[in-house]
This record gives structure tokens, sequence and C-alpha cells, in this order.
């Protein structure tokens, strides 16, 4: 009966799109093809397996909230992502950290980690995933406290995290040939200072030498594509971040790496859609990190926000989701980690719903002969059209929840599952 509901609203808007010259059904077709990677970390406020209470510190990022039933160790963190994915339409990636090996017990520290310690990761994701996206852990690290990783100045600091970054690209490289497509290893280091540094300059140039000597190695890009990720400020940075944007995106372009953009990065009022066409004139290939920056936090759970709309309208219009890859970042302890996962990747995959639906030939069109009055019209016209039934038809024909469904879902599992952890 309710599934008759859905498939007949889903009817009704078929032919509203289709008299403005959009094939739903070919966009429904679109939208399995774009895998986004979810972030591991949602799952247990970035603690990992290193010890049994590992916990966020340093780092320039925050998380609060303390919410029963956080994921202890891989086995409840693969069961939580696997329930999220049930929730969630089409076949995606998962993002992992370094600091959520299987190390058995023992203490492996971080410039000894090895894909060994992933393998079980790697064997997970052939039945779950469409694959293993890395990140090094330059944080909750004494060799981190000072604030500086690849850009300190004490060689014996700085040596540590570069051994670390390279064996993150061996491990990355190891799930690209284990799962057949390639591992998108990124890199963030927080390096950074509250307050203003006279040497500006120096820390640069130490992070522009870690860096060459940790990219010296070449790594078919068939296994391993990488990253830098830029940021203008964290918190217990912000006077200065040694990895900026200037600095990453000039060093991403000599060294035919990607740049990171996450969108809790900037200031307040720049958006990262704008910056997409831009880049991608210079560079063939780029990541996102889909967050939601609120005052001085850049992590907040996503939702179907302008900025969220205007990202993927961005990919859609400039032709670019095979040159972009699409990681979400973001850390709420305070509620449902399930729930977190399952609302920010839902909201992400709307609005490439919503871009997909774009009436784009007829927008150009207007927009070519000068009628600006019409695309503007057209555009708010977009927004009252039954895109909700689109979304929900998909999400039916995907096995994943409609929307009336997803919150008794996330409580089902809350209830059955997550309050049930010590
Ligand atoms: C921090 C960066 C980085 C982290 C993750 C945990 O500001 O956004 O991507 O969020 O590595
Ligand atoms: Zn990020």
């Amino acid at each position: 009966m309710e599934e008759n509901i859905h498939v007949r609203s889903y009817e009704t808007a078929r032919q509203q799109y289709a008299e403005l010259g959009v094939d739903t059904d070919a966009v429904l077709e679109a939208m399995k093809h774009v895998p986004l990677s979810l972030h591991c970390w949602q799952g247990d406020d970035v603690g990992g397996f290193e010890t049994e209470d590992a916990e966020l510190s340093g780092g320039g990022i925050q998380v609060t909230g303390n919410f029963p039933g956080k994921a202890r160790n891989p086995d409840e963190l693969k069961a939580d992502i696997q329930k999220a994915f049930s929730l969630i339409p089409g076949t995606h990636r998962v993002n992992l950290h370094a600091v959520y090996g299987e190390f058995g017990g023992r203490a492996v520290d971080r410039d000894q980690i090895e894909p060994e310690h992933f393998s079980s990761w790697a064997d997970w994701a052939k039945e779950h995933t469409a694959g293993l996206d890395f990140n090094g852990t330059f944080f909750s690290h004494p060799k981190a406290d000072s604030g500086y990783t690849l850009s300190s100045k004490d060689k014996g600091i700085r040596a540590f995290w570069i051994e670390h970054a390279k064996r993150c690209r061996s491990i990355g490289e190891y799930f690209g040939k284990e799962l057949g497509t390639p591992t998108v290893l990124n890199l963030w280091v927080p390096d950074g200072s509250k307050d203003v540094p006279v040497d500006r300059m120096g820390f640069r140039a130490v992070l522009r030498q870690s860096l060459d000597d940790i990219f010296s190695q070449e790594i078919s890009p068939k296994y391993l594509k990488e990253s830098i990720e830029t940021k203008l400020f964290g918190i217990g940075s912000e006077a200065y971040v040694v990895g900026s944007h200037e600095f990453y995106l000039s060093y991403a372009l000599q060294a035919g790496k990607m740049i990171c953009l996450d969108l809790g990065h900037f200031h307040p009022t720049e958006l990262i859609a704008d910056k997409i066409s831009s880049v991608l004139l210079f560079q063939d290939e780029l990541l996102l990190h889909v967050s939601r920056p609120m005052r001085w936090d850049s992590d907040h759970i996503v939702v179907l926000n302008d900025d969220i709309y205007a990202l993927f309208q961005e990919l859609v219009r400039c032709e670019v989701l095979n040159r972009v890859h699409i990681g979400l970042d973001f850390f709420d302890g305070s509620v449902n980690r399930i729930g977190a996962w399952v609302t920010g990747s839902r909201a992400s995959l709307k609005a490439l719903l919503f871009a997909f639906l774009e009436p784009r030939k007829l927008l150009l069109e207007y927009e070519e002969s000068g009628n600006y009055y019409a695309r503007l019209a057209l555009l708010e016209q977009l927004k009252s059209m039954p895109f909700g039934a689109v979304w929900d038809y998909y999400c039916l024909t995907s096995s994943a929840a409609t929307e009336n469904k997803v919150i008794g879902e996330v409580l089902d599992y809350e209830h059955n599952v997550l309050r049930r952890r010590g």
C-alpha cells in the first residue's frame, strides 16, 4: 500500500520533470554511480583502536557529546557502518584513519603500522563497500603535542611523522590492490599556532621538504590517489595554519597531487562551490570533505542547506563528477552516531539528486540569450517541484528506507544495539 503511494507520486513527478525536458529515470540511473566516502570516525568520535579508550586529543579539532553506544572496537564499528549503509541508497566507500587498525591489543606506534593491521578491513570492505579510502593520523599522539608534526623544527619529531605518512601510503596502495579501486589517501596535519608566529615562512619551508620526502617514492595511481587538505584556522590554531590553502594549492599543482577542499576550512562566507571550476581547470582531480561549519567549528553534521545545494549543483553543472571524490567529514558525539551518518549522507545525496534534476539545457539557453529573469524564475520554480517524490522512489528502489521510515529504523537500532553496549 505504502509502496504504491511512492510509486504513484513518482509517476506524477516524472511527468512534471519531463515537461521541463528532464528524464528522471536517467537521473536515477546516474545517481547509482556516484559513491560517497563515509568517514569511519563519526562512529566513535575520532577515537580509533590504538588503546581501549582512545580519545581524540589536540589537533585543532574537537568532538563534544557523550551519546551512549559509541563503537568500542572494529566489529562494532563495522556493524554500525553496515547499519548506516542499509539506510543510505547506493553503494559507497568507507574512509579510514590510521588509528583504526586492528592491533590485537599490542602497542603499535604510528611509525610502525603495516598493511597487515588493516587486512580485516580489506576483507570486510570487499563484501560491504565500493572501496576504501585512508588518512594518516597526525594528532592524538604525544609527538603531536607541540602543535607541529611534519613542519616541526625538531628533526626527530619530523622523521617520526614522515615515516607515518610513508606507511600510510603503503597501506593505501595495499587497499587499492586488494579492492581493485584506487584508495584516496588524504593528508591533513594540524600544524599551526594559537598566537601569531614570527616564522611563518620557516614552518612552511619545513613542511614542503617533508612532503617532498614523503612523496619521493612513486606509487601507481592505479592503486593510490593522494590529496593534501588545506585549512584556514582550527581550534588552538587561530593565528596560523602551516598547511594553508595557498600553500597546498601551489604544492599540489607542482607535485601532481589533489587538494582536499573541506567545507569547514574557509572563511564563514566563502563558498567551496565557487572554487571547483577554478581548481579543475588546472588540476585533474579533487577531493571534497563535505561538512557543515558553524561559527568556530568546522565539523557539524551535514544537512541540506544552501552550501550543500550549491556544491552539488556545481559538480553537476561543471560535469566533473568523474573527477571529484566526495568524502564526508563531520563528527558529533551528542546524538545517535548512526543517525548522524545517515542524515549527513542522505543530505548530500539529496543535493546531488536535486542538481541532477535541473533542466540544464533550458537554464543555459536563458543564460546565453541574456534572459536572466527567466533563469532566476526557473531556478525558483525548481524549488517547489516534486523532488521529494523522486528521492523517495530512489530510496524505495535502492532498498533503503524512504524518508518517513528513517527515524524509526535508527531508533530501533539505538534501542536494540547501542543502548545495550556497556
Ligand atoms: C580537520 C580535517 C580532517 C579531519 C579528519 C578527522 O580539520 O578536516 O579532515 O576532520 O582527518
Ligand atoms: Zn576534513
